[in-house]
């Protein structure tokens, strides 16, 4: 994790050749004093994102439990395997064993994988349904995979925005600061903002082909499937600036459509949403106002 505190999220253009960093400077100013924490990757990092939902931390759990049953398992198997090489090899054995079967030993190697399956299911099975849906929702947001962007939908709000990477020419414009909370192929123009401490529901699809919509400190990763909606949830417990990437390999441009997630206390979430509206003209469709054709 890196944090730049007091480093100022947005550059001032100084030239016209600035003029489109300026959009993308633009997008994110309404909430860019809101929190200085960017989860981003750094050198020597190991293990899995720091959790900031229940949902990893439960997944961080799950994930432990799992590494100490294969790793037993794996020193188990590996200890047979020097013991069945020393204790019957050649020199030693000269005329070979016959025996076949044993009946103790095959009951044995059947129930117990099968004990360890059923230890490894329920908290599976228990987690899958947990990471399912949410039956509470404060806020839900349409997300669609596109060649090569995302679009993200507020449909409560009547929100509607792509969501593009900053272009290379673009992003050399930025200043060092910005640089290092907006990393390159990471950062975006347009990003994703969700209140803090709230039931974010999303339903995830795609236009084209398949991608999937994934942010690791979240523990979320979603399908993008044409014709199909997917359904999920987070609740971010920690305010800040949240990457992920396309995890599904859609095409040449996959590795060009990053996710970036702010999560803002609810006052500017408020804020940013009245901001949103009234840059966004002319408003989405409003698909219910229309009379049918008699
Ligand atoms: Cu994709």
């Amino acid at each position: 994790m890196v944090s730049n505190s007091g480093a100022s999220i947005m550059s001032r253009p100084r030239t016209l050749a600035a003029a489109g960093l300026a959009f993308v400077a633009s997008c994110g100013a309404a909430v860019a004093q809101d929190s200085d924490f960017v989860d981003l990757p750094h050198r020597g990092q190991m293990n899995l994102h720091h959790p900031v939902t229940e949902i990893m931390d439960k997944l961080v759990s799950l994930h432990n439990l799992l590494l100490v049953i294969i790793s037993v398992i794996t020193v188990f198997v590996l200890a047979l395997l020097v013991y069945v090489m020393v204790r019957f090899r050649a020199s030693r054995n000269p005329v070979p064993s016959q025996v076949t079967h044993n009946t103790l030993l095959e009951v044995a190697w059947t129930v117990v994988p099968i004990i360890i399956l059923i230890v490894i299911a329920i908290p599976s099975f228990k987690l899958l349904y947990f990471m399912d849906r949410t039956t509470e929702p404060g806020l839900t947001v349409k997300i669609t995979g596109k060649q090569w962007n995302w679009q993200y939908e507020y449909p409560d709000h009547k929100i509607e925005f792509e969501s593009f990477m900053v272009k290379e020419a673009d992003w050399v414009k930025l200043s060092d600061a910005e640089k290092l909370r907006r990393p390159r192929l990471l950062a975006v123009d347009n990003e994703m903002v969700v209140p803090v401490n709230t039931n974010v529901r999303f339903y995830v699809t795609s236009t084209d082909v398949m991608h999937a919509w994934a942010v690791p400190a979240f523990g979320v990763k979603h399908d993008a499937i044409i014709g199909r909606l997917n359904e999920g949830w987070f609740n971010v417990r920690k305010e800040g600036l949240y990457y992920g990437q396309c995890s599904q390999i859609c095409g040449s441009g996959h590795a060009y459509m990053p996710i970036a997630v702010r999560v803002v206390s609810k006052e500017a979430f408020d804020k940013w949403v009245a901001t949103k509206k009234a840059a966004q003209l002319p408003a989405p469709t409003d698909f219910a106002r229309v009379e049918p054709t008699r």
